[in-house]
């Protein structure tokens, strides 16, 4: 990153399974840029609001169309710039046109309710009203598909939204950005800004104090969505935050454990392990836990790592920084752990290499899978994210004891547990307080239309996706009108029938 004269930063992407081959180069913007964007669509959004909202429906149905029309191009374009298979970018742009084709209907109902009066000829309504505008800030790992959970339901509603995304993919987030043009959101409707996350704080600090931003969601850190809560606090708005987890796997003494070995393997380590919903630690029963480290070290050992363009469990780290933060998580691991799942730890090199590795390590920043079995709940590992291929496995005897290891760290994004016994699955989904639960499941692949979202440090309770995520976008407005002609005093002049309190049957 080179500072020029215009106040910016010049800022390259670099395919991270080929780091010879720049995917994006421009300017990251200054802090200002963001109020002034935010200026910029306050009037937008007066005009986009008066789009009838069937209209704006249309306009997301386009976007969805799109969106399908392109596919290939945009899903290649997130395999190139963030390092993501192919097979799995398809499925992460195959997200934004199942959010489209979510919110498309959506634009013909925004239902809102009559209510009766307690009062004659008088009648109550509910309105759900735009919020106004939008900041938007997005992380690199899913760089199509979570944005669009914001975008697609924010814009339907008739809100503008300033977008910045991930300085790891503003390749992506232009060609997105480009396609909702093309789709018929207006250029000042939705605007995205490249920039740094320092000068976005600072520029975000700015266009709250001068009103111009109503609404905040924040994809990314619990470190950085606590700083935007504070933030976001002090201006009396609750943002929509999506922040960390350290997804616990529960894995019961009847479970199917090929499956949960299947299903710990993609959660853990596809993505290279990093998604919000990735798995943490497993927890297996100590009655299957041996059999269980066996066939998930074996399967760990045996999966496909190297280049994103080839069939691969997974492909490179993000950048250099997702990389060198990674091999800092490593050091967590300490001596009573028992490390499985390669044949080196850390970067994947000539010198450090992976049995069985798709194509050339030394051509991208690659680090090798790791299992640290043995985790307790005071080590560091067991209440620390670690973004990346890393899997703790650990021990409980006792339902009670899944459920304090599950919640104890104090994150509450994604769980999951492998079971038969359906008194399992109750208990478990009563007991743990991780918003999302899968059942002889992995922690990972929500669906594009239930609620998607963390309590405690992984998040403020906000919820994306389905209609749930209307409450983030709108605000109920309600209205009364009295058509009597005279002031009628609400819980006053109310209309009381005579009873007979007294009456008793015989
Ligand atoms: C994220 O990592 O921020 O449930 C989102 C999943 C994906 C979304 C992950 N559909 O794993």
């Amino acid at each position: 990153m080179t500072s020029s004269a215009a106040g910016g930063t010049h800022f390259e992407k670099r395919n991270p399974a080929d780091t010879s081959d720049v995917v994006w180069s421009g300017e990251l913007l200054p802090s200002d840029a963001l109020a002034d964007a935010a200026r910029t669509a306050r009037d937008a959004q007066v005009r986009w609001a008066t789009v009838p909202s069937p209209a704006r429906g249309r306009v997301i149905a386009q976007v969805g169309r799109l969106v399908e029309a392109n596919k290939e191009s945009l899903a290649a374009l997130v395999t190139r710039e963030i390092g993501k298979p192919y097979a799995e970018a398809l499925g992460e742009v195959q997200e934004v046109i199942d959010t489209c084709d979510f919110f498309l209907g959506e634009g013909r109902r925004l239902y809102g309710q009559t209510v009766p009066s307690e009062m004659p000829d008088k009648q109550l309504f509910t309105f759900r009203v735009p919020v106004g505008v939008a900041t938007i800030i997005t992380a690199g790992n899913f760089p199509a598909a979570v944005p669009s959970w914001y975008l697609v339901p924010a814009l339907l509603c008739g809100n503008a939204v300033v977008w910045k995304p991930a300085e790891t993919a503003n390749a992506v987030a232009q060609a997105l950005t480009s396609l909702f043009h093309a789709g018929g959101v207006p250029g000042d409707v939705l605007q995205t800004v490249p920039m740094a996350g320092a000068e976005t704080f600072t520029g975000l600090s700015s266009a709250l104090a001068a009103g111009v931003v109503d609404k905040v969601g924040f994809t990314g850190s619990t470190e950085v969505g606590r700083a935007i809560g504070e933030l976001c606090g002090r201006h009396l708005q609750s943002p929509c935050l999506e922040l960390g987890g350290k997804n616990p796997m529960v894995v019961m003494p009847d479970a199917d454990l090929e499956l949960a070995v299947e299903g710990a393997l993609f959660s853990g380590f596809g993505t290279a392990g990093q998604r919000c919903t990735s798995l943490g630690t497993v927890w297996a029963h100590r009655s299957v836990h041996d059999q269980f480290v066996a066939g998930f070290a074996e399967a760990v050992e045996s999966c496909a790592v190297g280049d994103p363009t080839s069939d691969v469990l997974y492909g490179p780290m993000i950048d250099e920084r997702f990389l060198a933060r990674f091999e800092g998580w490593l050091d967590l691991v300490q001596s009573h752990h028992t490390v499985r799942g390669s044949s080196g730890t850390g970067r994947i090199t000539a010198s450090n290499p992976r049995a069985g590795f798709v194509g050339d390590p030394e051509a991208g920043l690659y680090a090798h899978p790791t299992i640290a079995v043995g985790v307790v709940q005071s080590d560091a590992l067991y209440d620390t994210e670690t973004f990346g291929p890393l899997v703790g496995v650990g021990v409980f005897d006792t339902m009670d004891e899944a459920l304090e290891l599950a919640n104890g760290h104090g994150y509450g994004l994604s769980s999951s547990i492998y079971t038969r016994d359906p008194r399992s699955v109750w208990r478990f989904r009563e007991g743990v307080r991780a918003g999302m639960v899968s059942v002889n499941n992995s922690t990972s692949g929500a669906e594009a239309h239930l609620p998607f979202g963390g309590n405690g440090k992984s998040g403020n309770g906000s919820r994306q996706s389905g209609v749930w995520v209307l409450d983030q976008f709108t605000r109920w407005q309600s209205m009364n009108w009295d058509f009597s002609g005279q002031l009628q005093k609400a819980q006053m002049d109310t209309v009381d029938l005579p009873s007979d309190p007294g009456f008793r049957l015989p």
